[in-house]
């Protein structure tokens, strides 16, 4: 751990928490709410991660965590519920009403509202410490009883330090906090798919009133209505291909044909303002905490968007931490710090073990493989045939299951 340099007297806080994600906000609304002080550390500017477009579907238990916390008021009067998803398949339309199965939905309300509400809340309501565009974010002695955080403020060019009871690592995929655990002490297990996916945002309204999954020979397409302007696409492709390969006449051919299917509604098409190729890759860290570190959130395990997942985790570890803070803190009960790591991870695989099986059900038939394209159709098809895969599938797809 690199000591802290000079500089101004430090600042002491119970917690300090880095980067101002979904996680990262959730946890500081959980301590401000309970009176317990704590500083947010982010490298970008809040118009910047108010504006961030990634996550849209949320599950329906996250959404009652977020209530219970008081921080879903503007998405429950906003966000829309989607019952029903439609594989597109062998050139036919299959609708899955996975609400009529379960009686359980997905709501759909973008991640830049969701953490616009999350900082306004942190910051304005509950008059959280929170410091934009900080730089070169550094840990000190996470092993001992006071640990402390480093950065350089922007304004001053000069680096302060935070001592702090506890650090909160939500920095995200990118982020300097899982750095910050020994290789020794931290066990990091990597999945890569071989797959890309091109990530698409059309000024268009939606095409379907659902989410559409193309399983297609070409590659896997997907449509998810953000708003009723813009549209999320994505486009199975090359890992590491250069997204200006994707022209707006072949993004939109290819959507057509890989979305095509007897009877369906021609796509709405409209300006693509956002294209990015995503390599599908997923990681793990066990365990997600390190002395006085507790890791949430991407920063701990990154799950590829094939199943929309990641968010949703980052919420769980996120209410689990910030409830554990808050007994240690406030109670010195240490019950849930002490089983936060075991319980995050259990969620974590299953999720993880079910974007593998979804991958294939996408994937599978435009592998070259026969013999992997037959298994996946069969696979599709079971869903339509089978009353037991079907539930299955839907318990995963909506995160019901009644214990992880
Ligand atoms: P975030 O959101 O990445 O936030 C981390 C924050 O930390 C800041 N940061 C630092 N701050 C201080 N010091 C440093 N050294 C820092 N380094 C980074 C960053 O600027 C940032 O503000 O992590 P968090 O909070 O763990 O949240 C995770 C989610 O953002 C992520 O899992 C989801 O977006 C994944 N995901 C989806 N999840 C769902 O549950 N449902 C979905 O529908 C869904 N769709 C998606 C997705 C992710 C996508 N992309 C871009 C990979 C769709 C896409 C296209």
């Amino acid at each position: 751990m690199a000591p802290a340099e000079p500089g101004p007297p430090p600042h002491p806080a119970p917690v300090v928490i880095v980067g101002a994600g979904p996680a990262g906000l959730t946890v500081g609304n959980i301590l401000r709410a309970a009176s317990v002080d704590c500083v947010v550390l982010e490298t970008e500017t809040r118009e910047f991660i108010e504006r961030r477009p990634r996550a849209g579907v949320i599950e329906e238990w996250a959404v009652r965590g977020l209530r219970q916390r008081g921080l879903a008021g503007n998405l429950l009067e906003r966000a829309v519920s989607h019952t029903t998803c439609e594989f597109r398949f062998d050139g036919q339309r299959f609708r899955f009403p996975y609400t009529e199965l379960t009686g359980a939905h997905h709501f759909v309300y973008p991640q830049p509202l969701l953490v616009t509400d999350l900082v306004r809340e942190y910051a304005d309501v509950r008059g959280g410490d929170i410091r934009f565009g900080v730089r070169d974010v550094r840990l000190h002695d996470l092993d001992s009883d006071r640990p402390s955080v480093s950065y350089v403020c922007p304004e001053t060019g000069q680096r302060r330090l935070v001592e702090c009871d506890f650090v909160a690592g939500c920095d995200g995929a990118r982020g300097v906090t899982r750095a910050s655990m020994p290789a020794e002490h931290a066990r990091l297990s990597r999945h890569d798919y071989g797959i890309g996916w091109l990530a698409l945002l059309a000024e268009a309204p939606p095409s379907s009133d659902c989410v559409l999954f193309g399983c297609h020979p070409r590659g896997f397409a997907g449509h998810m209505a953000r708003s009723p302007e813009v549209t999320r696409y994505y486009l199975q492709c090359t890992p590491g291909e250069d997204p200006e390969n994707w022209t707006h006449d072949r993004v939109w051919t290819e959507l057509r044909e890989r979305l095509g299917a007897a009877g369906a509604p021609p796509l709405t098409e409209g300006r693509l303002i956002e294209k990015r190729v995503l390599d599908m890759h997923d990681y793990v860290v066990e365990p997600m905490v390190y002395g006085r570190l507790f890791l949430a959130g991407d920063a701990a395990h990154l799950v590829a968007p094939i199943a929309a997942k990641g968010m949703n985790l980052a919420l769980h570890d996120a209410f689990l931490l910030g409830d554990g803070l808050v007994a240690q803190l406030t109670k010195g009960d240490g019950t849930t710090l002490a089983g936060y790591s075991e319980a995050c991870l259990r969620r974590v695989w299953d999720y993880q073990e079910f974007s593998q099986w979804l991958s294939e059900l996408y994937h599978g038939t435009a592998a070259g493989d026969p013999f992997r394209a037959g298994t996946t159709l069969a696979r599709l098809r079971r869903l339509f045939t089978s009353p037991a895969a079907a539930a299955a599938f839907a318990e995963q797809y909506l995160g019901t299951a009644a214990q992880y």
